[in-house]
């Protein structure tokens, strides 16, 4: 018997930057990662996106995959650099064109489109004019947002705003790893600000274009944050007061101006008492009340313990892949994230605990109430194993069968999980770790114009999808 609802959709998940390539192709505009993948140091081994893999070219030939596989619904981002060159201003019909031929393409086939409208990709015009720290930027998205429902909102029927806001801030205002490359928090809240005033811009339109009958009816509109359940390292309670704040700063900050239209009132007075920021304008208060999001998509791939944190004031990322060769990350006086010396961890030293998943989406559900969730991304990073010329991606079918089960443990606890889409189709670029961390069930030899060959776990995942999960 399957534990998923009927209308329950089994997708697949990739961003554009990631996956198209031609990244200056019939006349698109640079976005911040085409310009800072190519800076010196910033990615593993200088790796970027301008080939990727060449979905661009080739969508086509991935859709069919698709269809073979089974999804019922596919979740992709659109480059706003495509469709408008310079993030305002003038359109690009090619690049419009782009995305209705992608669109019709999976809808020949009978898979749900889910469009993320900002997967990180910036465009640098905007950038030098402050990006996410400017209010202009806000208006362009809001801009962007309506040229795509005005477009595509006819054939669409799932639409998210932005993808995973605490890391694209997180890392490119606080750690620096991703662009603009900034390390400060109080610029980061700022920005943070403006991204969810964009958000709730975007929703505003969306709903009144959908009233006007621009947008489908039946359409619905959500926001993608991580989901990442933090536990204390001990019972100590500094390490429990430390889980508190992690959660606060991690969880709550991100969840709560989206599903309720304010910030935590605690934190927020803590931020801007320390920080300065984030300052409100007039109007502010009222737009994020007024336009709390249909749905939320979760990415789940792990979970952190945290302890207090006296020493800590460091952010390391394993990018080799080599496991235990460091991985840091604390803000001192607050809080740190400590391995889990019994926990079973990936090759870029993320905890693998699949009861995370369970336990994330029922602490969103005691605190936001029953509202509709997405699994948006979940999946295994790793150095794919080639047997005899086959990909047999075992640790990836046991990443995926445990976190599908505990989907549906989630499922059976009353939670309104609606559908799954692993991370990621095919093999793609991973931001700052290169083309060795594969996530696909799809592989792409790279040594041989970018084939597309089938893994493991592809075979799998079709049987996961024919049986309705009920594996
Ligand atoms: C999420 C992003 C994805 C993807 C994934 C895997 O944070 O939304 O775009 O990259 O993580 O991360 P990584 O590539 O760093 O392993």
């Amino acid at each position: 018997m399957t534990a998923f609802p009927k209308q329950f959709l089994w997708g697949a998940a990739s961003a554009a930057y990631q996956v198209e390539g031609a990244h200056d192709a019939d006349g698109k505009g640079p976005s911040i990662w085409d310009v800072y993948a190519h800076l010196p140091g910033t990615t593993h081994e200088g790796t970027n996106g301008d080939l990727a893999a060449d979905h661009y070219h080739r969508f086509k030939e991935d859709v069919a995959l698709m269809a073979e596989q089974g999804l019922t619904s596919y979740r992709f981002s659109i480059a706003w650099t495509r469709l408008l060159p310079q993030g305002r201003g003038a359109v690009n019909p090619a690049g419009v064109a782009f995305y209705h031929a992608l669109i019709d393409e999976l809808l020949r086939h009978g898979i749900k489109p889910m469009i993320t409208l900002y997967h990180w990709d910036l465009p640098q015009a905007l950038q030098d004019l402050g990006g996410w720290e400017s209010r202009e930027t806000v208006d362009a998205f809001a801009d962007y947002a309506e040229l795509c429902y005005r477009e595509f909102g006819a054939k669409a029927e799932l639409w998210a705003t932005f993808n995973e806001t605490v890391v694209f801030i997180g890392m490119g205002y606080i750690t620096g790893a991703h662009p603009p490359g900034v390390r400060d928090p109080a610029r980061a809240l700022q920005a943070c600000h403006h991204v969810f005033l964009a958000h709730a811009r975007a929703v505003q339109r969306f709903r009144e274009l959908k009233c006007e009958g621009r947008v489908r009816a039946d359409a619905v509109i959500g926001f993608v944050n991580v989901l990442q359940p933090h536990a204390p390292a001990s019972d100590r309670p500094e390490d429990i007061a430390a889980r508190e704040l992690a959660d606060g700063c991690f969880t709550h900050w991100f969840y709560d101006p989206v599903l309720r239209g304010e910030y935590p009132a605690a934190l927020l007075h803590w931020a801007q008492e320390a920080l300065g920021a984030p300052l409100f304008a007039p109007g502010d208060a009222e737009l994020l009340k007024a336009n709390i999001c249909d749905f939320i998509g979760v990415n789940y791939y792990k979970r952190e313990l945290v302890a207090a944190n006296p020493d800590v004031d460091n952010t390391r990322i394993n990018t080799s892949g080599e496991k235990g060769s460091g991985r840091e990350f604390g803000f001192r006086g607050l809080f740190k994230f400590v391995r889990n010396p019994s926990g079973e961890y990936t090759d870029w030293d993320w905890e693998i605990y699949p009861k995370g998943l369970t336990e994330g989406i029922l602490q969103l559900k005691a605190r936001y109430g029953n509202l509709p969730v997405y699994i948006t991304e979940n999946g295994l990073g790793a150095k794919d194993p080639i047997i005899d010329g086959e990909v047999v991606d075992d640790a990836r079918i046991d990443y995926l069968a445990r976190h599908l089960k505990a989907a549906a443990e989630a499922i059976a606890a009353g939670a309104d999980v609606r559908g799954y889409y692993p991370w990621s189709f095919t093999d793609l670029l991973s931001w700052l770790n290169g083309y060795q961390k594969q996530y696909g069930f799809v592989y792409i030899d790279r040594d041989h114009h970018l084939a597309r060959q089938r893994k493991k776990s592809f075979f799998w995942y079709q049987e996961v999808i024919r049986s309705h999960g009920s594996l």
